[in-house]
C-alpha cells in the first residue's frame, strides 16, 4: 500500500500562519476602513441624489461630489480582494463544528449572513453598475441602498463581536515559521498580505484614471475612456437613445420657465443666445465613477428665476424634452438654484454642445451628481 508523503512542514506551518487569527484581523481592519469609506460616501451620494431631503444638499464646494464618488468607486474596488482574500482566510471556521458553542457564538456567526450576502451583493452590483451593465431586473440605486445598510448592520455586530479576538490576535507575537529558512513556492502571512494589499491599492488607482487624468497610463481597469467621445467628452445616453433628435433639433424648440412664478417665459434658441451669457468650469461627475471638468457657458437659472417673479429660495424641477426613460427630470434645490454657476448650458469648451451632451440647452451646476446634469432641457418647473 503506497503511504502519502507527508507535507513538508515548513509549508504546513507556513500556510497555518497565512490563515491565522493575525491575518484575519489585518484584513479585517483594512475592509473595515474600505468598506466605511465606501459607505459614508455612499450614503453622501443618496443625499445628492434624493428629491427633497430634510436639509439641501450643498452647491459648493463645486468639485466634492466627484471628488466623494472617486472614493466610493476606488474603495468599494479595493474591497474585493481584501474580501475574497478574508473569506479565503477564515473559510475553515465556516465549516467548524460544533456551528454555534453558545448563545453569543450564534449571534456572531448569524451576522455573517448579512456582512458577507451583503457585501458580496453591493460589490458585485457596484461593479456590473461601473461598467453600464444592468442584468437584473430590480432598481439599483434602492437595491444597492438596502443592502448597504443590511451589510453595515452586519459588520457592526460583527465588529463587537470580534473585537476582542483582533485585540488578541494583534498584540500577540506572529506564529514563529517552523524553521529558520523560509519555503519557496509559498508566500508566507506578510507576503500574501503584501499581495492582497498591493492588487487592492492597483486596481483602487487603476479604476480612479475614469475620473483622474493622472492615472491614465495604468487606467487597465477603469471601464470609462474620459478622452473619448463627441467635443472630447464622454457621453452617459446618446441623443438617439433617449429619442430627443426629432425635438431636440426642430425649429419649434422652446425653453419654458412654469409653474410657481408671476409670469410664464418662453425663450427661443436664439433669443437664449441673445442673453448675456455667463461661463463656469464644473465637472460632470457620473455616479458610475467617471468624471470630468469643462468650460461651460450658458443662462445663469437665477437670472430665469428672477424674471419670471419666482420666490426667494424657490426650487425647480428641471424636465428634459426626453419622453421616457431614466433621468428625463430633475430636482434643483434652493442652493443649486441661487448658485450663479448654475446654468442652463448652451456650450460646452467653446462650442455649442453636441445633441449627444444635451444640445439644445443642458443643466449643470456645481456639485451635482451626473444623474441630475440633465440634458435636451424643455422646461424649468418652479415650485
Ligand atoms: N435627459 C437626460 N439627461 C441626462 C441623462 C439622461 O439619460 N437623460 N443622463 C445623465 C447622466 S447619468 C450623466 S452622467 C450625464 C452625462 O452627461 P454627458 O452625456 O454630456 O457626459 O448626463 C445626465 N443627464
Ligand atoms: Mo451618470
Amino acid at each position: 500500500m503506497e503511504v502519502p508523503e507527508p507535507a513538508p512542514a515548513t509549508l504546513a506551518s507556513d500556510e497555518r500562519a497565512v490563515r491565522s487569527p493575525r491575518t484575519a484581523a489585518v484584513l479585517g481592519i483594512a475592509l473595515g476602513v474600505t468598506f466605511g469609506a465606501c459607505f459614508a460616501t455612499g450614503l453622501f451620494s443618496h443625499w445628492a441624489q434624493s428629491g427633497d431631503p430634510l436639509i439641501a444638499f450643498p452647491a459648493r464646494p463645486a468639485g466634492l461630489y466627484r471628488v466623494t464618488q472617486g472614493i466610493h468607486i476606488a474603495s468599494g474596488i479595493a474591497s474585493i480582494p481584501l474580501l475574497l482574500a478574508k473569506l479565503w482566510v477564515v473559510l475553515p471556521e465556516f465549516f467548524a463544528l460544533p456551528p454555534f458553542r453558545s448563545v453569543a457564538h450564534a449571534v456572531e456567526r448569524l451576522a455573517l449572513f448579512p456582512l458577507v450576502g451583503g457585501g458580496i451583493f453591493l460589490l458585485a452590483t457596484g461593479l456590473a453598475n461601473i461598467v453600464a451593465w444592468y442584468p437584473w431586473e430590480f432598481g439599483f440605486v434602492p437595491a444597492h441602498h438596502w443592502a448597504a445598510w443590511i451589510a453595515i448592520g452586519g459588520l457592526v455586530a460583527h465588529v463587537g463581536a470580534k473585537a476582542a479576538t483582533t485585540r488578541d490576535a494583534l498584540r500577540r507575537p506572529p506564529t514563529p515559521p517552523a524553521s529558520a529558512a523560509p519555503s519557496s513556492g509559498v508566500l508566507g502571512r506578510r507576503g500574501f498580505l503584501a499581495t492582497v494589499g498591493a492588487l487592492s491599492a492597483f486596481l483602487a488607482a487603476s479604476v480612479s484614471a475614469q475620473t483622474a487624468s493622472v492615472l491614465r497610463p495604468i487606467g487597465w481597469f477603469a471601464p470609462r475612456d474620459v478622452r473619448l467621445g463627441p467635443q472630447g467628452f464622454p457621453v452617459n445616453s446618446s441623443a438617439r437613445r433617449r429619442r430627443v433628435i426629432e425635438d431636440a433639433t426642430s425649429p419649434d424648440y422652446r425653453l419654458r420657465v412654469t409653474g410657481a412664478v408671476e409670469r410664464e417665459l418662453t425663450f427661443s434658441l436664439a433669443e437664449l443666445r441673445a442673453r448675456p451669457l455667463a461661463e463656469a468650469e464644473l465637472p460632470i461627475a457620473c455616479v458610475e465613477g467617471w468624471s470630468k471638468s469643462a468650460r461651460w457657458r450658458g443662462v445663469p437659472l437665477h437670472e430665469l428665476l428672477d424674471e419670471a417673479g419666482a420666490a426667494d429660495g424657490a426650487t425647480a424641477t428641471i424636465v428634459s424634452l426626453q419622453r421616457s426613460g431614466g433621468f428625463r427630470t430633475s430636482f434643483v434645490n434652493e442652493h443649486h438654484a441661487s448658485d450663479p454657476d448654475t446654468l442652463l448650458a448652451l456650450d460646452l469648451n467653446g462650442e455649442p454642445l453636441h445633441l449627444d451632451h444635451g444640445y439644445p440647452v443642458r443643466l449643470i451646476g456645481p456639485n451635482r451628481p451626473g444623474v441630475n446634469q440633465t440634458k435636451w432641457v424643455a422646461e424649468v418647473r418652479v415650485r
